[in-house]
C-alpha cells in the first residue's frame, strides 16, 4: 500500500513537471516573435526580413520593435512612412509588379527590398 501512494505521489510530480515544461516550451515560443508572411520587422537597426517577396496587390506592414525610431522611405518617391516610433506600425499596398529599394532615411544604412511578383 504504501508503495502504491508512494508511485502515486511520483506520477502526480512527473505530470506537474510536464506541464510545467509544456508551459515554459509554449511561452518561449510566444515570445520568439517573427514577421508573417506580408510583415516586416525593424529589430536590432534593420529590416526583418531585407528582403520582401509578395504578389500584385499586397499590403505589407513594417513594424517598429526598436527603441529608436526608423522610416521606410522608397528610393524613388513611391512611398514614404515618415517617423515610426517604438511599437509603431506603417503599411503600403504595392499594385505592381517591380523591385521596390527603401531605407531608413534616418539610419541610411538601414536598406531594404520589396520585390513584387506579378498576379
Ligand atoms: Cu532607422
Amino acid at each position: 500500500m504504501k508503495n502504491i501512494i508512494l508511485s502515486q505521489s511520483k506520477l502526480v510530480v512527473a505530470a506537474i513537471l510536464l506541464f510545467a515544461f509544456l508551459g515554459v516550451t509554449n511561452s518561449c515560443k510566444k515570445s520568439s516573435d517573427t514577421p508573417g508572411a506580408n510583415e516586416v520587422y525593424i529589430e536590432n537597426m534593420a529590416f526583418n526580413p531585407k528582403t520582401i517577396t509578395v504578389a500584385a496587390n499586397t499590403t505589407i506592414t513594417w513594424t517598429n520593435k526598436d527603441g529608436v525610431a526608423h522610416t521606410v522611405t522608397s528610393a524613388t518617391g513611391l512611398f514614404d512612412s515618415g517617423t515610426i516610433s517604438n511599437n509603431g506600425v506603417y503599411s503600403h499596398k504595392f499594385t505592381t509588379a517591380g523591385t521596390y529599394s527603401y531605407i531608413c532615411t534616418i539610419h541610411p544604412d538601414m536598406v531594404g527590398t520589396v520585390v513584387v511578383n506579378a498576379n
